[in-house]
């Protein structure tokens, strides 16, 4: 029998409150109700842009200053934007359940801003620059940002302190990932298309280990078949549902 809205509200909330480690993961659904735009959606961020134009290694070095203007575009926009409901119930569910993780794919820094503490940004910070000859990495929140930045150590070129598509996640993420989706009783996966590896990955993962698996989205996604419980609406309404009392 299918489950109404109600039970499998109800039944996600039974399972956080009894969990004694929760995981969760968000992509960029979360902060589309913040007012930053999402990368596949209608009003798509890659809409007029293919990621693997600009994403990568290699458009860098094709052509550094439009892949700097793309980002800084993103900079300036991301810039007036603030944390949502959704981003705000998480730091109460990490302020909740002591044996908590966040891994977020979202580059906006809006958890941090929101409070969360126990998180990984595993495709970096778009308010992170790195230097492409000393690799130092540091906070830049010029808007604009002088195009093309400089390292003031070694005078080489910074980039964006961003994972782009081709580069392999940080081993430290991965580990901490790992960690949290082998040892969690509830994942919990928000606003997230499921298309990107390794993130696409991570249910199934946290599946096989044992976790009950819930998804926060839009609309159906891969992983949609593979959990045990998805709930359909935007993020700023559903998330803060799951602290009320049961
Ligand atoms: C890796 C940084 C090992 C840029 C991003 C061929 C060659 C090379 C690699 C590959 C290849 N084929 C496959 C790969 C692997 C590749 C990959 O997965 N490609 C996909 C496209 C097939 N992955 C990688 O390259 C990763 N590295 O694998 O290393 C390796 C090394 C070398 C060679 C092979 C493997 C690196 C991936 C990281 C890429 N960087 N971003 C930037 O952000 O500027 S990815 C980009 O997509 C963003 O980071 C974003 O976070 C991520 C995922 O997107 P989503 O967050 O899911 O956003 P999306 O818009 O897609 O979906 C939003 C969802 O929210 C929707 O479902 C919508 O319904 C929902 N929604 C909307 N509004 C709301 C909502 N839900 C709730 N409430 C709402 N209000
Ligand atoms: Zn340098």
């Amino acid at each position: 029998m299918p489950m109404t809205r109600g039970s499998n509200l109800g039944l996600l909330k039974e399972k956080l409150v009894a969990a004694e480690a929760i995981t969760v993961l968000t992509g960029a659904g979360i902060s589309a109700d913040s007012g930053v735009p999402t990368f596949r959606g209608a009003d798509g961020l890659w809409k007029n842009v293919r990621a693997e134009d600009l994403a990568t290694p290699d458009a860098f070095e094709r052509d550094p200053r439009l892949v700097w203007e793309w980002y800084n575009w993103r900079r300036e926009l991301i810039a007036t934007k603030q944390p949502n409901n959704a981003h705000n119930a998480i730091v109460e569910l990490e302020r909740r359940c002591p044996n908590f993780w966040l891994m977020t794919q979202n580059v906006d820094g809006l958890h941090r801003d929101a409070g969360s503490q126990k998180l990984s940004e595993i495709h970096g910070n778009i308010w992170k620059v790195r230097c492409t000859g000393c690799g130092v990495v540091e906070n830049n929140r010029d808007v604009p940002i002088a195009i093309l930045p400089s390292c003031p150590r070694c005078g080489s070129l910074l980039r964006p302190h961003i994972v782009w598509f081709g580069e392999s996640l940080s081993p430290d993420d991965l580990d901490d990932c790992s960690r949290a989706l082998k040892h969690c009783d509830v994942l919990l996966i928000i606003g997230t298309s499921g298309v990107v590896y390794p993130a696409a990955g991570f249910a199934s993962v946290a599946k096989e280990a044992g976790a009950f698996v819930a998804e926060i989205n839009l609309d159906p996604t891969p992983q949609s078949a593979l959990v045990d419980l998805s709930l359909h609406g935007r993020a700023k309404d559903l998330v803060p549902l799951l602290l009320e009392p049961l």
